[in-house]
């Protein structure tokens, strides 16, 4: 594991890959790469960064080495996702933010559990999160974002949500580093998530 995430420290995606496909021959599940290097691996990445010993070029290059890995794993942390839907969940980064490997593990995390998820993508400005709930009629909306110039978006969506009318049919729930429990009490949201798992036990509390 420690290898691994040196691996993805260094943005080496092609031993990346190699290393997973070691460690899932080996016995290690999906779940525990993920937790146990390719996680710490991008907390490595943003504590060298911020000493400014890493540039954007080396964030990218890790990431790209992060979502390699990624690619292997997700469908294996999706395996024995339900047929039945649990009911449709609207996900997106919001609007200036481009960080998508949280977001990429909400969605696997609550597939696998049962829930359809709708992902829009990254930058999304607040009323394409309102078309889409006009269009898909998911009973939650999720919100991630990484920077903390962008969680201020998060209140945008919340606000434009309510101008539709719509923030009765919806729970709204925020995701991220920045994101903390008092920042969505204070915008109005309904459940801050600390990690996919908290978001699924949270969704699965609200279907009953
Ligand atoms: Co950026 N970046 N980045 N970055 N980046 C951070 C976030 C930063 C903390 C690095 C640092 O300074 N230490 C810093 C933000 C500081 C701040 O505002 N507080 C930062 C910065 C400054 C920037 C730029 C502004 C740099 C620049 O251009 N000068 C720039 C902004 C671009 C933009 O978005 N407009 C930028 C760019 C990038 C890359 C594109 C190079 C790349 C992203 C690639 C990609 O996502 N495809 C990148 C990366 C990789 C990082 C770090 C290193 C890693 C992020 C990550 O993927 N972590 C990051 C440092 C860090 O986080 N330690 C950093 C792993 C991921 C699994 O964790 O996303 O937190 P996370 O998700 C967690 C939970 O938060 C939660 O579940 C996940 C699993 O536990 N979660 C949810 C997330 N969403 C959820 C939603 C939920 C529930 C739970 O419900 C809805």
């Amino acid at each position: 594991m420690e290898k691994l995430k040196e691996l993805v420290v260094e943005g080496n995606n092609k031993d990346t890959v190699e290393r997973i496909n070691t460690l899932l021959e080996e016995g290690n599940s999906a779940e525990d790469i993920l937790n146990k290097a390719l996680i710490p691996a991008m907390d490595k990445v943003g504590e060298l960064f911020q000493k400014d010993e890493y540039y954007i070029p080396d964030l990218l290059v890790a990431s790209r080495a992060m979502e390699e890995g990624m690619e292997i794993l997700k469908p294996l942390l999706e395996k024995g996702e339900n047929t039945k839907s649990l009911g449709k969940f609207v996900l997106g980064t919001v609007k200036g933010d481009l960080h998508d490997i949280g977001k990429t593990l909400v969605e696997s995390v609550l597939k696998c559990a049962g829930f359809e998820v709708i992902d829009l993508g990254t930058d999304i400005p607040p009323e394409k999160f309102v078309e889409a709930i006009k269009e898909h009629n998911p009973f939650a909306v999720g919100l991630s974002a990484l920077l903390t110039i962008t969680m201020v978006e998060m209140e945008n969506v919340v606000k434009a949500i309510k101008e539709a009318g719509l923030r009765d049919k919806v729970r709204i729930l925020l995701g991220g580093a920045p994101v903390t429990k008092e920042f969505a009490e204070e915008i109005g949201a309904d459940f801050y998530g600390e990690d996919p798992h908290s978001a699924k036990n949270y969704l699965l509390s609200v279907i009953g």
